[in-house]
């Protein structure tokens, strides 16, 4: 008996180890309920046996039937997408499939490559994260799912309440009494960045002119890359000059919570920090980051529901609507914006502390 699972074992060996013919064991992997209970004992223990592993790829082109998803994000470097992808992949694997998993790191050339990739594979469906290449997924016959930017020819879209977010996070910091505020907003190709920059402005706005906080914007060229946004962050003119700041993102809070951790500025006492994604990161800085969640578990769900829905419609011919999904978002305060044991909505901290 061989040791361990084996490439090389074929249809045929197996069917010669059963001692039943290759059309048995096709039927014993794709229509199983078709043979006797006698019959599927004796093919399963023969594979079992001899280590077979049913080649998946064949078995997609031939039936056209894959069940592999592939999921398309900027970077597994930053948590957030880290998190994603695993709670799509956990999603997954509960309805049978398992994920292919592309890093395209923002860049269209990289991300055009990745689907080329995925649809050679023969995917069941794309999830993209933060498209930067819209126009690549025109002609493609698999359902489209995006998060974030939306693509043209997407079957859904599954967006976070972004602007609500940035609302939020904009009168915690002016609730918690900050006077001078920064937001160190996305790049301008990032949908949802520039959704948060406007429901920080928004909140701005809902202020008397007498009422408003001196505030400013500064927009980072990328996200979060290692060595690279230290710099960048430590590069904003008059950075320690501000005493409240809302990062795009949990990352580039925690790069701003260590540059103004070398400058000597003590967070929250000179300046509160809060980011935006409430990722399993933001809990790890020193101090742990506020911010406002994106909910991953409810965003994996309602992609992996996309996939399930149009992957059955697009088998019956009659493919419905692009449908969107949006998930709230929710404000997470911890060490980087309380003074005092516990922050009350409405009340303003002048100082004293
Ligand atoms: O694209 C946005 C910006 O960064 C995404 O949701 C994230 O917040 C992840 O960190």
């Amino acid at each position: 008996m061989p040791k361990g699972k084996q490439y090389n074992v074929n249809m045929r060996l197996v069917a010669k180890q059963a001692n039943v013919s290759i059309a048995t064991v096709s039927r014993y992997i794709n229509n199983p309920e078709k043979l006797s209970e006698n019959m599927r004992e004796k093919v399963g223990k023969a594979m079992n046996d001899l280590g077979y592993i049913p080649n998946e790829l064949a078995k997609a082109v031939l039936s056209g039937v894959s069940k592999v998803i592939g999921v398309v994000v900027p970077s597994v470097t930053n948590p957030f997408f880290a998190e994603l992808a695993t709670s799509i992949e956990q999603k997954a694997r509960l309805e049978g499939d398992a994920i292919l998993l592309m890093n395209t790191h923002d860049d269209a050339e990289i991300e055009k490559a990745s689907v080329s990739t995925l649809l050679s594979y023969r995917v069941a469906a794309i999830i993209v994260c933060r498209s930067q290449n819209e126009s690549i997924y025109e002609n493609i016959d698999v359902p489209v799912i995006c998060f974030e930017n939306p693509v043209s020819n997407c079957q859904a879209i599954v967006r976070v309440d972004n602007e609500q977010g940035g609302f939020i996070a904009f009168n915690h910091l002016v609730d918690i009494g900050c006077k001078r505020i920064l937001h160190i907003k996305g790049p301008g190709t990032f949908e949802a960045t520039e959704e948060r920059y406007r429901g920080f402005i928004r909140g701005f706005e809902a202020l008397d002119e007498k009422e408003r906080p001196e505030t400013d914007i500064y927009q980072m060229s990328r996200d979060f890359v290692a060595d690279y946004s230290d710099t960048e962050l430590d590069s904003i003119p008059n950075l320690a000059s501000y005493d409240g700041v809302f990062a795009f993102n949990d990352i580039i809070a925690a790069s701003l919570l260590r540059v103004l951790n070398r400058r000597g500025i003590d967070v929250p006492e000179q300046m509160r920090v809060i980011g935006f994604d409430g990722s399993y990161y933001s809990q790890m800085t020193a101090p742990p980051l506020s911010t406002v969640s994106q909910h991953v578990d409810q965003i994996s769900t309602y992609c992996i529901e996309a996939v399930s829905r149009f992957r059955n419609e697009i088998k019956e011919d009659k493919v419905s609507q692009r449908l969107t999904f949006t998930v709230p978002t929710e404000l997470i305060i911890r060490d980087s914006t309380k003074i005092g044991d516990d922050p009350v909505k409405g009340l303003k901290y002048i100082g004293g502390r």
